[in-house]
């Protein structure tokens, strides 16, 4: 594998709607980004991905983009953006923004002249279909937030489109090189601009499996899952490929994909050297237990899944490419509230979930709010008081399938990303510090107990153990090791012990005690000295007593 730019460096996933509001409207904004740069340099950030912040009516909170080349005046202005570049340039960091390219908002332009002449030149830059009431519809596939993919073409009774998301999100037709070389041109624009890059939203929906078929039925709503469809879809390729020679690979850009069912022989091609993209994120944890009747059907993690799910992850792609590993972002629940049994949350386990992964091969991205252990919504009185769109048609599903009101919402309001949507909690003052004015979301309740005010001069709070974290990552008497180093790990029958080891110039240890209970183990090798602990041990031998949700990272 080429060394990269990026390979050494730390990301950080900023929610501009809820990270920080300038001017009191009760919205993230990018005025509010730049002030807080000089925040994420000292924490060691260096590529920072903002979630969209195009024109957009937010119907998905930004991913149904109506203008691809402006700024939605709710984050700022055009301007504010040119000085986020040259701020964040004068500090060494880059920005990344996000490209959402499978679809665009039914208010872009593009649409709106697909309406206006559905068989004209903008019909085809989507999937827009003859239909007549009764008809059978093109297919069955399910859309991502629920009910039937295809809705009427606004203004046509004879006309539906396509969209495997939300219905104001209506999916470009990528079959159509005049729409592909429309994508290329304003990717190039903003990489002009000075963007570092890219993070590439659910961007293995771009190849349907054509012409349009029905799959197995697998819910009672007569539908099926579109991971049927996307299983069999093939070509993928031919696009991404076409796409990364015509902007990414021009600039030397940094992208990362969010790619969720790559097949294992397709890995070098998606992130190997001059591959699609330069690394994807490592989506094995947060899809363990994942259910195709929905989330209320899904059950929680334990250690040994956790385990079997980053081992196997990273030993895949050895050799080939770089992961971006996460423990949460804007669609996943908070990582400790997810990976660490409720019973079990406390500051020891948090630094251990954040280390484990922080330290694995690979870039790691901190999502906002992680580098303080914020947590999910302890609970919501009703489903009114979620705002996310994906939630309610989940509620409704777990509702369909025989849950109780009761039970619908508490796994709905254990996945809904609301969770990680609450405002960032800056200080235990007025809306944790968020805003002067009202907070476009609920902010979650335990800020008083959460923030970063109060953990900030803490040697012992979870920011001071990130901190420590990303300065080891960066020590150069170690960081070749921890970036580059061979990938082994032990113990793998060992229930609840992860122990992975990083050999390069050096050969590091991470050992981490994944439960509650006390576990005694014989290390196969001396431990020349302690690089980090969460629970402050001094001393260390082959012979090892962890304490509960211990994490321990070592030279050897
Ligand atoms: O998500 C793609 C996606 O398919 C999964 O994240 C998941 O299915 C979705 O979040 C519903 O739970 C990306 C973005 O990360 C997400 O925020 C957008 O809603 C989606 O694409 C559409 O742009």
């Amino acid at each position: 594998m080429k060394k990269q730019w990026w390979n050494k460096k730390v990301a950080y996933q900023i929610y501009p709607k809820s990270f920080m509001d300038s001017d009191a409207d009760g919205v993230g904004d990018l005025k509010g980004i730049i002030g807080k740069l000089d925040y994420l340099k000292e924490l060691g950030i260096d590529i920072v991905w903002l979630s969209p912040i195009y024109c957009s009516p937010l119907a998905d909170q930004g991913y149904d983009i109506s203008d691809y080349y402006n700024i939605d005046p709710v984050f700022g202005t055009m301007e504010d953006m040119d000085t986020l570049l040259a701020e964040a340039k004068k500090r060494d960091m880059h920005i990344v923004m996000d490209l959402v390219v499978n679809h665009c908002s039914d208010e872009h332009e593009w649409f709106k002249k697909a309406c206006e002449e559905p068989d004209g030149p903008y019909g085809e830059f989507f999937y827009i279909r003859d239909y007549r009431e009764g008809d059978k519809l093109p297919c069955n596939w399910r859309s991502y937030f629920g009910g039937p993919v295809w809705d009427k073409l606004p203004g046509h009774d004879d006309k539906i489109y396509l969209h495997v998301f939300h219905k104001k999100q209506p999916d470009l037709n990528w079959e159509n090189p005049k729409l592909r070389q429309e994508i290329y041109k304003m990717i190039n624009w903003w990489l002009e601009k000075g963007l570092a890059g890219f993070r590439i939203d659910a961007i293995i929906n771009i190849k349907k499996k054509l012409p349009f078929a029905d799959y197995p039925v697998d819910r009672e709503d007569g539908l099926s899952s579109i991971d049927n469809m996307l299983a069999e879809a093939k070509g993928i390729g031919d696009f991404l490929g076409e796409m990364a020679r015509e902007t990414f690979h021009k600039y030397d850009a940094f992208t990362v994909g969010e790619v969720f069912n790559e097949k294992d022989d397709e890995l070098p091609l998606f992130i190997g050297d001059g591959g699609y993209f330069s690394t994807m994120f490592d989506f094995a944890e947060t899809g363990i237990n994942k259910s195709p009747n929905g989330w209320y059907d899904q059950a929680p993690v334990t250690a040994n899944q956790y385990k079997e799910a980053i081992l196997k992850a990273h030993k895949r792609v050895e050799g080939i490419g770089f992961l971006s590993n996460i423990i949460e972002n804007h669609d996943e629940p908070r990582g400790v509230s997810h990976y660490i049994p409720k019973e079990d949350l406390s500051i020891t386990s948090k630094k251990m979930l954040g280390g484990l992964n922080f330290l694995l091969p690979g870039l790691p991205f901190i999502y906002q709010g992680q580098e303080i252990g914020m947590e999910n919504f302890a609970s919501f009185d009703s489903i009114e008081d979620i705002d996310d769109c994906a939630s309610k048609d989940e509620y409704q599903t777990a509702l369909n399938a025989g849950q109780s009101v009761a039970d619908a919402l508490k796994a709905v309001g254990h996945f809904t990303r609301d969770n990680a949507r609450s405002p960032f909690q800056w200080d235990d003052g007025v809306n944790a510090g968020f805003t002067e004015g009202t907070p476009w979301l609920r902010i979650n309740p335990n800020y008083k107990d959460i923030n970063l005010a109060g953990q900030e001069n803490d040697a012992h709070s979870i920011f001071s153990f990130y901190t420590e974290l990303i300065a080891l990552r960066k020590n150069p008497i170690y960081s070749d090791t921890l970036v580059y180093g061979k990938f082994d790990y032990l113990f793998e029958d060992v229930d609840n012990l992860i122990v992975y080891t990083l050999t390069g110039d050096k050969q590091l240890c991470v050992i981490a005690n994944y439960q509650s209970s006390t576990l005694n183990i014989k290390l196969p090798f001396e431990i020349k000295n302690i690089l980090l602990s969460n629970v402050d041990r001094s001393l260390a031998g082959s012979s090892l007593s962890l304490a509960g949700y211990e994490l321990l990272v070592v030279e050897i």
